[in-house]
């Protein structure tokens, strides 16, 4: 008799140990609390419903789309798509420098909101904020088209008076093959406000030393807190 009951016992111990297991489990990748992802270019808008929009010598020319590449998301329907240039899933973010409505222009930049847009009537644009304080890094991967490639991060909160970046953190060149990024923002918190972050981009212009033509790819921007 106290052999039956111990062994339920422990049966429905382990069960109940089980389901708390899975019950953590499930709530870790609920929340995301370890990683969440910015954008993975797989769907539309970012992943945190944020725009996306690139600028200066970086604009396409849509009318020249078929003919001449442009920046944009690089996906499947994109002409010339090769798979190599995506780093996961289907679609990345391919950026070419002076190619489009801009040419001349000294520079360029590819941006990214972190959340919806509240009000565009004031400059910045009021977006969402996100709250990146819990996350020790923004990763993500860089592949250039001939290697040499020049890029930056750009980063600007909700405190900002421009567009113009508050934060800037330069990388190597790239190379032909795909590359980690891992910037540990607690550098980044000495500039600007990790808890109304509000735009996240990359800089990629003349002025950094690009020739025209120049084209980088982009793929799986996370805030993480694991390298
Ligand atoms: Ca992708």
């Amino acid at each position: 008799m106290f052999k039956r009951i111990g062994t339920s016992f422990a049966i429905a111990i382990l069960v109940l140990s089980f389901s708390f297991a899975v019950g953590f489990d499930l709530r870790a990748e609920e929340t995301g609390e370890d990683s969440v992802m910015l954008a993975d270019f797989e769907g539309w808008p970012n992943n945190l419903g944020g725009d996306i929009g690139v600028y200066g010598s970086l604009e396409p020319d849509w009318d020249m789309k078929e003919t001449v590449p442009y920046s944009w998301v690089y996906e499947p329907v994109t002409p010339g798509y090769n798979s190599i240039n995506v780093h996961d899933g289907n679609k990345s973010m391919r950026l070419v420098n002076a190619l489009g409505t801009k040419p001349n222009e000294s520079w360029g930049s590819f941006a990214m909101d972190m959340g919806q847009t509240i009000d565009t009537t004031v400059t910045p644009k009021k977006v969402e904020s996100f709250d990146a304080s819990g996350f020790k890094y923004l990763t993500f991967w860089y592949k250039g088209a001939m290697g040499g490639e020049k890029i930056k991060v750009i980063m600007r909160d909700s405190h900002a008076l421009s567009y113009m970046p508050q934060y800037e953190h330069p990388l190597p060149p790239a190379t032909t093959e795909w590359e980690k990024v891992v910037v540990p923002l607690a550098k980044a918190k000495k500039r600007i406000d990790l808890n109304t972050l509000d735009n996240v981009g990359i800089s990629f212009g003349v002025d950094l030393g690009n020739r025209k033509g120049a084209i980088v790819y982009l793929d799986t921007f996370m805030f993480t807190n694991s390298e």
